[in-house]
């Protein structure tokens, strides 16, 4: 069949040439197609064709053909080579998906179609932006090292006034917590206005700051309708006195759009650029059997420059989520070098890594590649923000199956549900982690830690 000559080639000899960004689906065909046939079909409407051979195609944009280059018919997976100059120059991530995870997805062709894993060659990473500024520049601001960095999310979600908003802000801080992040619908809303909310944030902090004699961090979301009213929400921000570092701009990169989150991280380098995923289990859900992974999206957020984005509790928390998928996903984006479900992945610009000519470069425990100023040669890490239904007892659980502490993890209801209020959600949240790092069991620790102890009674038994 023409289909499967132009688009299939079981023989293509070396996919990691660098001139193909790769693709790994399960695919299970829909009407009588067999896999084969089905995975031609998408090769072509995700690259150059369409249903039909048309008679307009020349002998360059054939070169342009995203080609099937292995299969396996026992697990119904296919593998899609594309060559990587079909995309927009000037390291474009929505172009991208608009082929790769485009109409296929509705297509009649397929009953069950999941983008699993992709791949990306060094050439191609050299004309995306990446992160900018990263959790390293976040620790080194806080001055907090070799510990997750601990936040919240103000609850109620929505309802309270800005001064109230500040208020619970500021009890997080002086309890001891690091990060408080704005909710994702918080906006605009007539109770809560956002100058005011900015406001009061700015001088709940200060006085956070000079309690505490710690730095402290807010995440504004500045998703908005449209770009100008974003660009307005970052300049209130920045033009109100805050020190740079003390803020982030939060974008609800599915909601908002994958432009937004590109805007942000051009127009403001040097601020921690935070992707919260709102509405993503609408395709990364395992069983959904139509759309693409929680790796495939955390890659393409570390591609776009996302500072970090949320990964998962690994099942640990209230969301569904395993460590086969949210783990491999962490690890995915905070390391120059890692496994995901299909692909060997390098961040590094250049085609051979020699990790003996690189000094920066060290091994963690887990084999794991990573550079000591990632800011040289390599695509910058992406932080993996951890939250969902966490509380201070599910905090080492959750260390355990990451396998490392380089993560912010925001607890809402974990904090400010603990029975004495915020202030002591946010110690118990300090003294677990204290624990933690004191190797002492949580509830030994909290023989002589009140609100730990409360915080265990309480969380214990929900
Ligand atoms: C969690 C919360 C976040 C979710 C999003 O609040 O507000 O929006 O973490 O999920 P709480 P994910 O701590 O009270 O559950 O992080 O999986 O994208
Ligand atoms: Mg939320």
């Amino acid at each position: 069949d023409s289909k499967q000559a132009a688009y299939v080639n079981l023989e293509l000899p070396d996919p990691t040439n660098g001139e193909y960004l790769l693709g790994a689906f399960h695919l299970v065909p829909g009407g009588d197609l067999n896999i084969l046939q089905a995975a031609a079909e998408i090769a072509a409407e995700s690259s150059t064709g369409t249903n039909f051979k048309v008679n307009t195609e020349t002998k360059f944009s054939k070169t342009m053909n995203a080609l099937v280059y292995q299969l396996d018919l026992e697990r119904n997976l296919v593998w899609v080579a594309y060559p990587w100059r079909l995309f927009d120059r000037g390291g474009n991530v929505q172009n991208i998906l608009t082929y790769i995870v485009g109409n296929i997805l509705g297509m009649k062709e397929i009953s069950a179609l999941k983008l699993l894993d992709v791949w990306f060659p060094p050439a191609m990473l050299e004309q995306y932006d990446g992160p900018g500024f990263t959790v390293d520049d976040m620790r080194k601001y806080l001055d907090v090292y070799d510990r997750p960095i601990l936040g919240t999310i103000v609850k109620p979600k929505m309802g309270l006034t800005s001064a109230e908003y500040a208020e619970v802000c500021y009890d997080f801080w002086v309890g001891g917590g690091d990060f408080v992040k704005n909710d994702e619908p918080q906006a605009n809303q007539d109770f809560c206005p956002y100058d005011k909310m900015v406001m009061h944030v700015k001088e709940a902090m200060d006085k956070a700051v000079k309690e505490t004699g710690k730095k402290k961090v807010h995440s504004f979301n500045v998703s908005a309708a449209d770009f100008d009213t974003m660009i307005e929400r970052c300049e209130m921000i920045v033009n109100a006195g805050f020190e740079p570092g003390s803020y982030a701009f939060l974008i609800d990169g599915i909601t908002a759009g994958w432009m937004a989150v590109q805007t942000i991280r051009r127009r403001y380098p040097n601020v921690f650029l935070h992707f919260h995923r709102a509405a993503h289990g609408a395709f990364t859900r395992p069983e959904n059997p139509i759309g693409f992974s929680v790796l495939v999206l955390s890659k393409f957020a570390r591609l776009a420059g996302a500072s970090g984005i949320h990964t998962g509790t690994a099942g640990v928390g209230k969301m569904k989520g395993t460590p086969e998928e949210d783990v491999v996903a962490a690890h995915g984006i905070q390391y120059l070098s890692s496994s995901g479900h299909f692909f060997e992945q390098t961040w590094t610009k250049i085609m051979e890594t020699d990790k003996d000519a690189i000094d920066l470069v060290h091994e963690d425990s887990a084999h794991h590649v990573i550079l000591e100023d990632d800011s040289w040669r390599g695509m910058k890490k992406c932080c993996p923000i951890v939250s969902g239904g966490l509380n201070p007892v599910r905090l080492k659980p959750f260390i355990d199956v990451m396998g490392n502490v380089d993560f912010i993890t925001t607890m809402g209801s974990g904090v400010h549900a603990h029975p004495e209020g915020t202030n002591a959600g946010a110690k118990a949240l300090v003294q677990a982690c204290d624990a933690y790092l004191k190797d002492v069991d949580i509830a030994e620790y909290a023989k002589d830690h009140k609100e730990l102890a409360q915080a265990i009674e309480f969380f214990q038994k929900t």
